[in-house]
Order: structure tokens, then C-alpha cells, then sequence
């Protein structure tokens, strides 16, 4: 199949889930087209059937100061779909991402394109419900030739607060249990020495994901356990949270490594992973590190109960219990049989219902149904 992917190419889990899916879709056989601003992050491997289509715009005085995205995204995609004869695209967050594939078949109309999209997660909860994008995200989802929903509450939500009554299928995120995967790496000795623990965190950093939540429930965690904190990724809060680091002692205990390309390796060695945020429609990084047979404590909110099974590979509190997390945290890293327990069940998860082999062949169905 000749397939084009589209997707914010930035470390968010969206475009992370994109480009996992275009390479595994290409190492099964498939030719994968990838159509953004920028190379996929994740994107860090060669294959002879993934390209690359860098959409530019143009810049023109009087586009200043919105140059138009969304039509050169969907002038590209319909070059694509026609140049190499594309069988379906499939876009990853509804906006502008949808529109833009709808544009891109009605400039093709002589060539019948097909479009699914993917629905992540604040496409849907947030910007897509703000009033000045509602009215748009619900066409795009209606126009779409299929529709998914990486949970089954996000599609819950979906329907509800889009009061639409299109087929929204659910396939859930994967992982690859090969790369994920428990490291008693030298990585984990850079960060803690002999007798302490590791927490970790991953995250854009965005207020939904509560990283002040993260430094408080591990400021409560080593007030009785000698311990560590990662945090990867970057995004608006990290210089407050830097701050209050330097403000409250936890400088020498709190790394902020950034965007790591080969965030496995830290993920891996770590002893307890921390997900406290506001909203998650799956967790995408709660999975990578069950996968690694970490035991993860989050929040009770949105598709993550749907991906931490309570008390099985981790334990999920009310948004904002930081006493009740780091009760939990402690309780774990004080008990090694607990955490291997926890951390062998997470594993299990990820290599069955999660694999990205048992996953990925239900995007291809999908493509074939809607193509069909
Ligand atoms: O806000 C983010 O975490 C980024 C966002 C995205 O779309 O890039 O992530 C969403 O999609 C991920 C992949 O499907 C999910 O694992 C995340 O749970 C979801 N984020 C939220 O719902 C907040």
C-alpha cells in the first residue's frame, strides 16, 4: 500500500505515535510518505520506503503575520497523493490536518483520495473545543473517510462534545517492547549513586501535564527515601519548575535533560515513573515506561486508567493527590518485590495488548476498509 502520513513533526505524543506507525507500516512492506513542516522527530532511522515531503510556505507581504499553513499543507498533500499515486492519507490531531486532506481531495477530484484521522487528544478536549475551532474540527472529523481515537474515552468525548454521530473506531497507542525495555544502565549511575532510587518523568511539559505536581509529590518522596528525578522533555514550564528546583533545595537532585533522542535508556533505568496530569487521553509515555517494566503513578483521568491497570502495573489518584502519589511511590520503592511485580505486569501489557505488532495490522484493516 502507498500510504501518507501527516502529523505535527515535534516530540508531543501525537507525532511520535505517527512516525512509529509510518516505520513499523514500512518495515511490513508498505511505502510510507511522510508530509509535514519538518522531519518527524522520532523519524531517526533510514528506510527505503519512507520518504520525507517538506511542506514550505511561501512568504508573501501580505500573508504577514499568518502565512497560510493549512493550504500549503494541502496544496503538498495532493502533489504527493498524485505524484506517487498515494492509496490513502492519514492525518494525525484533527487540526488544520483534516481540513487539509479534505482540501487536498477536492483539488484531486479526478482521483478519488481517501483520508482517515487520527484523534489524540487536545485536539479534541481542548483546542478543538474552544469556540473558535469547534465548528471547523467537527467538519473535519464528518469529511474524514474513517475516523479513530487512540481510547475509548476520548471517543466517548468526541462524540459528545462535537455532538457527532460518525463511526469513530478505537485503536489504542503501541510501543515496541524491543526498544522499550527494562536497562540496568550505566544511564541510571550518571543521574543517582548506589542506594538511590530513580523517579522519571516525560512529558511537553505543558500545564495539562502538572509538573509542579511531579516536584512536589518527589520533594514528599525523599523526605523518606534517598532519590533522584529525570525529568525529559521541554516545553512552557520548565523554567518555573527549574526555578522552584533552585528555590527549594532540589537542585542537585532534579535533572532536566531535555528532549533526549535516546530517552529509552533513562526511561528504562528508572525505578518509578510519574504521570500526574490534568487530562491524558491515553499516555502515551505511561505505556513506554510499563513497557520497561516500570511502574507507573498517575491520575485517574481521562484514557490513562485505560493504560495503567490500578494496582496491576502502577497506581492512578484523583488529579492533585500529590500525598496520595507519593504515598504510593514510596510504598513501591520500598517494596522491590511490589515494584518487580508491578514492573512485570506493565512488561506483559506491552508485549500483548500494546505490541506495536498486534496494533499496527489494525490501522492497515482500517485502511482497507475505508479504501474498500
Ligand atoms: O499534550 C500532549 O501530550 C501532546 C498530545 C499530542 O497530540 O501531541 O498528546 C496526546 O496524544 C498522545 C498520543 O496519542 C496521547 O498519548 C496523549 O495522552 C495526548 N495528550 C493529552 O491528551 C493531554
Amino acid at each position: 500500500m502507498r500510504i501518507g502520513i501527516t502529523c505535527y513533526p515535534t516530540f508531543g505524543g501525537s507525532g511520535v505515535v505517527a512516525t512509529e506507525l509510518g516505520i513499523a507500516l514500512a518495515r511490513g512492506g508498505d511505502d510510507v510518505h511522510f508530509i509535514s513542516y519538518q522531519m518527524p522527530s522520532r523519524l531517526s532511522v533510514l528506510h527505503e520506503r519512507v520518504r520525507f515531503h517538506e511542506v514550505t510556505v511561501t512568504p508573501y507581504p501580505l500573508f504577514d503575520p499568518y502565512p497560510p499553513y493549512t493550504l500549503a499543507l494541502a496544496t503538498k498533500m495532493a502533489e504527493v497523493a498524485d505524484y506517487e499515486k498515494l492509496d490513502i492519507l492519514h492525518v494525525h490531531y484533527a487540526i488544520p490536518h483534516a481540513i487539509s486532506a479534505h482540501l487536498a481531495r477536492e483539488i484531486l477530484s479526478s482521483r478519488k483520495l481517501h483520508f482517515v484521522t487520527t484523534l489524540h487528544g487536545t485536539d479534541i478536549t481542548l483546542v478543538g473545543r474552544d469556540p473558535s475551532y469547534l465548528p471547523i474540527t467537527r467538519f473535519g472529523i464528518e469529511v474524514s473517510d474513517g475516523v479513530t481515537a487512540v481510547s475509548e474515552w476520548l471517543r466517548v468525548q468526541t462524540a459528545r462534545n462535537f455532538g457527532t454521530n460518525k463511526e469513530i473506531e478505537v485503536i489504542p497507542n503501541f510501543v515496541d517492547p524491543a526498544r522499550f525495555r527494562k536497562h540496568d544502565s550505566a544511564l541510571s549511575h550518571l543521574f543517582s549513586s548506589s542506594g538511590e532510587k530513580l523517579l522519571c518523568h516525560v512529558s511537553n511539559f505543558r500545564p495539562v501535564k502538572r509538573i509542579m505536581d511531579v516536584l512536589a509529590v518527589f520533594e514528599r518522596v525523599t523526605r523518606t527515601i534517598p532519590s533522584r528525578l529525570v525529568m525529559i522533555g521541554d516545553g512552557p514550564e520548565r523554567s518555573v519548575a527549574e526555578a522552584f528546583c533552585r528555590d527549594h533545595g532540589l537542585r542537585e537532585k532534579v535533572f532536566f535533560l531535555g528532549n533526549v533522542p535516546n530517552l529509552e535508556e533513562v526511561v528504562g533505568a528508572a525505578d518509578v515513573f510519574l504521570l500526574p496530569s490534568e487530562a491524558e487521553s491515553f499516555g502515551m509515555a505511561a505505556l513506554e515506561a510499563m513497557a520497561s517494566e516500570v511502574p507507573v503513578i498517575g491520575s485517574r483521568a481521562g484514557g490513562l486508567p485505560e493504560v495503567v491497570v490500578e494496582g496491576e502495573t502502577g497506581y492512578l489518584l484523583p488529579v492533585g493527590d500529590i500525598e496520595g502519589m507519593a504515598a504510593r511511590a514510596v510504598e513501591i520503592l520500598s517494596n522491590a518485590d511490589l515494584q518487580r511485580r508491578l514492573g512485570r505486569n506493565g512488561r506483559d501489557l506491552a508485549e500483548g495488548k500494546f505490541n506495536v505488532n498486534r496494533v499496527v495490522p489494525r490501522y492497515r484493516e482500517f485502511y482497507e476498509r475505508v479504501i474498500g
